[in-house]
């Protein structure tokens, strides 16, 4: 009996997770320049993404139902726009000029202007910035790439990326966990403000793990294939978004927060990464890359997904709560 109740149980809940399967894949942007990064404005009526050609380098805004974007700022290579929780700042990072490994972290008002400089850049490569939900810290990972000895005689290897801080008015940055002997890339901070999401490469391949801000064990998400990164939480908390890279089944995933079956959302077999919802969890916008001649070629395409139906009513720590009680 217990076990037909489970099984009645798990496919209830697989019946929840099937509901994906009505989401709508559109191409939001598709030309012929690279277009990557795309992030959602906190009323979800912007995109801000990179776009780059021959001729120009730069931040640019569109609506979120599409058209001709607005160049916001153009520099020499701009990467990870991300909206303050406001709406009135953006923040991004920035390679310098025939410095490969050494970013800056910028930030530029949201209706465009000069960019003013958060950190320096400080002899790393900047992945994933992402605000506090109140506002007044940026999360970061960086890492360093090997380089020769000053004798030339031995090279010294990468320093593997941390997670790091910054006070969204800019300063020193600080490692979050001190230097770890695993790479932690790409932080996404939980709406609640408690909570990180991000990338780690402990078992060999790169998993989502979630920890809590404090530093307790991480909780890992994800168990195998990819390398699976750059997760983002939906707004109400539940669920995390994260790029599988996969030749199969590689694409936009959602997992719930607190741990269960992923579920596919774009199963493409591209190169989808970036994912960012949109303030009402229907909508993830990601970017796309679909061509053959990577990574010189600008084959990099805006997506997003909409009517996505993943609700509250799915998987929840308060389900399974309520499935382990059932069962005491
Ligand atoms: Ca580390
Ligand atoms: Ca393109």
């Amino acid at each position: 009996m217990r076990s037909f109740v489970i099984g009645v149980v798990l496919a209830v809940l697989l019946l929840s997770y099937s509901q994906v399967n009505a989401v709508t894949l559109t191409p939001l942007r598709a030309t012929s320049d690279d277009e990557y990064d795309p992030c959602f404005s906190p009323d979800g009526q912007h995109i801000v993404f990179c776009w780059n050609n021959s001729a120009q380098s730069s931040l640019a805004l569109m609506s979120a139902s599409g058209g001709n974007p607005i160049t916001l700022w153009s520099g020499y290579h701009a990467k990870w726009p991300t909206w303050s929780p406001g709406g009135s700042t953006i923040v991004f990072a920035e390679e310098q000029l025939g410095e490969m490994i050494s970013d800056a972290l910028k930030s530029i008002p949201s209706t465009g202007g000069s960019a003013s400089e958060l950190t320096p850049p400080f002899g790393r490569v900047i992945r994933h910035p992402c605000w506090s939900p109140t506002g007044a810290d940026i999360f970061f990972s960086a890492y360093s790439v090997p380089s020769w000895s000053p004798t030339g005689a031995d090279i010294l290897f990468s320093l593997y990326s941390d997670l790091w801080t910054v006070p969204a008015s800019g300063g020193t940055p600080s490692r979050l966990w001190g230097v770890t002997p695993y790479t932690e890339y790409d932080p996404s901070i939980s709406p609640d403000g408690h909570r990180i999401a991000y990338a780690s490469n402990v078992t060999g391949g790169f998993q989502i793990y979630v920890r809590f801000l404090a530093g307790d064990t991480p909780i890992r998400l994800t168990t195998a294939g990819g390398p699976n990164l750059e997760p983002a939480w939906s707004p109400d908390g539940t669920w995390i978004a994260f790029a599988h890279i996969d030749a199969g089944d590689g694409g936009i995933w959602v997992i719930p927060a607190t741990g269960g079956v992923p579920v596919c959302i774009t199963c493409s077999g591209f190169l989808d990464g970036t994912p960012n919802w949109s303030p009402d969890g229907r909508s993830i916008v990601f970017d796309r890359y679909s061509g053959s001649d990577f990574p010189t070629g600008n084959q990099t395409d805006l997506w997003i997904a909409a009517d996505l139906n993943l609700g509250p009513t799915s998987v929840t720590e308060t389900t399974w709560g309520r499935i382990k009680a059932m069962f005491r």
